[in-house]
């Protein structure tokens, strides 16, 4: 029977997308310090946040990433802490370090087992006295690893996922955002405008420009034209200083012969006054 299609992988391809793990610790205030927040365990001496990020401007991580489960120190009501949607992190308090398992659960298009990294939480200064200054500085202690995750011959469905221009849908800037927007070019729903405007998808520059519209094949032609252009007045002057160069180089060639006429000729007489004056 033949495998149904959703599970049909595309052969010889691997893409791979990178992840932020990290945490972030901030000291709390002190017991007794109005600031300090209420109903906080009286040991507990920072505020946490583990995560799972996508780093900027990578394509959107939730194309293939579904949820994300942290299985935080087991003294921790419920240690299991599932995320089913960004931001995939927990936040809680406490005073020590510890390792958090960090379970990655994948799109069901993408018909993969979920995966598993491990993330220490540092809670306390590390790094080399600049690192450390700064995190003193800033009061918080922050550790990142970046992790790659591979699908080695992914799904059809997740091949498309990974492939699709979608995945930089949420870069777009909202309609409302004055120039910017604008420059952008933006459909009514805000994401940027491309392709033809029949909606055939292409990488092509539209043909005519118009304020909304910086880069199109009309713009490119007269960017051409105007390079063309350049290069023509440079070629010119480029002709004009190669010939006067020669001229200045025939110039160079008459004086050189003249001097070494008159050079010969003072040579020979001084030559001759010395063999006189020998005699
Ligand atoms: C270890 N580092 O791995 C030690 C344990 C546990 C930290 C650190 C409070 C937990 C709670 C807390 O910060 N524990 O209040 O349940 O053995």
């Amino acid at each position: 029977m033949p495998a149904p299609a959703s599970n049909k992988r595309v052969k010889n391809k691997r893409i791979s997308r990178n992840i932020i793990i990290g945490s972030e610790a901030i000291q709390l205030p002190p017991l007794g310090d109005p600031a300090r927040p209420k109903g906080i365990p009286e040991d507990h001496t920072k505020r946490w946040t583990v995560y799972v990020r996508q780093p900027e401007g990578d394509p959107a991580l939730s194309t293939w990433l579904n949820k994300v489960q942290f299985k935080i120190f087991n003294t921790y009501e419920n240690p299991l802490r599932t995320c089913e949607n960004p931001p995939f992190e927990v936040t809680e308090t406490g005073w020590g370090g510890f390792a958090i398992d960090v379970r990655l659960h994948f799109q069901p298009i993408s018909g993969e087992k979920a995966q598993y990294r491990q993330h220490f939480l540092q809670l306390e200064k590390y790094g080399d006295e600049k690192q450390q200054a700064q995190q003193e500085a800033s009061g918080m202690v922050r550790s990142e690893f970046l992790e790659v995750v591979h699908f080695n011959e992914p799904t059809e469905a997740l091949f498309e996922a990974l492939t699709s221009e979608d995945q930089w849908n949420y870069l777009a800037i909202p309609a409302k955002g004055g120039k910017k927007a604008a420059m952008m070019a933006l459909r009514p729903d805000g994401r940027p405008k491309r392709g033809f405007p029949n909606g055939e998808r292409s990488a092509q520059l539209p043909e005519k420009g118009s304020d909304e519209v910086p880069f199109s094949q009309d713009q490119e032609q007269a960017l051409i034209q105007f390079i063309r252009e350049k290069i023509g007045v440079v070629e010119k002057e480029l002709d004009q200083e190669t010939k006067r160069r020669e001229e200045t180089e025939k110039k160079l060639k008459g004086l050189r012969a003249e001097l070494g006429h008159e050079a010969a000729q003072q040579a020979a007489q001084q030559a001759s006054g010395d063999r006189s004056r020998r005699r």
